[in-house]
C-alpha cells in the first residue's frame, strides 16, 4: 500500500518587515500578516490589557475572535465618543478583507485582554490565538506571539 505525502493547502509563511516596534511575528498559518504586534505593559492588579497590531489577509477572511492563555475572555472592542465619553463596545467580528490592512489601535479597534492572569510583563510576550474563518465551517486558528512593551498608549 502506497502512501501518499500530502502537502500543505498552499499556506505560506510570509515576509513581514519589522519596523520601529519590530518585534512583531509573521503569523505563517493563512498567509496572514501581523503587523507591529504590541502589548503596553500593565500594573500589578490590573484586571485588562490590550493588544494593538495591523492584519493583512491575503484572502476575504473573517476574524471571529481570539484567545489567550492570559486572560479570559478575549474581546475585540471598537471605541466611539459618546457625549465627549469615549465608549468601548463589544465587537462580534471583524472582517479582513483581500489585502487591506485592518489596524488594531490605541483609540480605534483593539484588542482588550480581560481577567487577566498575571501582569503584563515588558519583555515577555503575551500569545494570542487568531480564529479565522475564510468560508463557512472553513475555520483555522492562527498562533500569533505578541511582545509586551513598556509604552503608554497615546
Ligand atoms: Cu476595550
Amino acid at each position: 500500500m502506497r502512501i501518499h505525502k500530502i502537502s500543505g493547502n498552499g499556506s505560506r509563511c510570509m515576509l513581514v518587515l519589522l519596523f520601529a516596534l519590530g518585534a512583531s511575528l509573521p503569523a505563517c498559518a493563512a498567509g496572514l500578516e501581523v503587523i507591529h504586534a504590541w502589548a503596553p505593559a500593565t500594573m500589578p492588579g490590573q484586571q485588562v490589557g490590550a493588544v494593538y497590531m495591523q492584519l493583512r489577509s491575503p484572502a476575504d477572511v473573517k476574524l471571529l475572535g481570539i484567545e489567550s492563555d492570559a486572560a479570559n475572555p478575549v474581546q475585540m472592542h471598537s471605541m466611539s465618543m459618546q457625549n465627549d465619553v469615549m465608549r468601548m463596545r463589544q465587537v462580534p467580528e471583524v472582517d479582513l478583507p483581500a489585502g487591506k490592512i485592518v489596524a488594531f489601535s490605541p483609540g480605534g479597534l483593539h484588542v482588550m485582554l480581560t481577567n487577566l492572569k498575571r501582569p503584563l510583563k515588558a519583555g515577555e510576550s503575551v500569545h494570542l490565538k487568531l480564529l479565522l474563518e475564510s468560508a463557512p465551517g472553513r475555520r483555522q486558528s492562527v498562533p500569533v506571539s505578541v511582545p509586551i512593551i513598556n509604552r503608554p498608549v497615546d
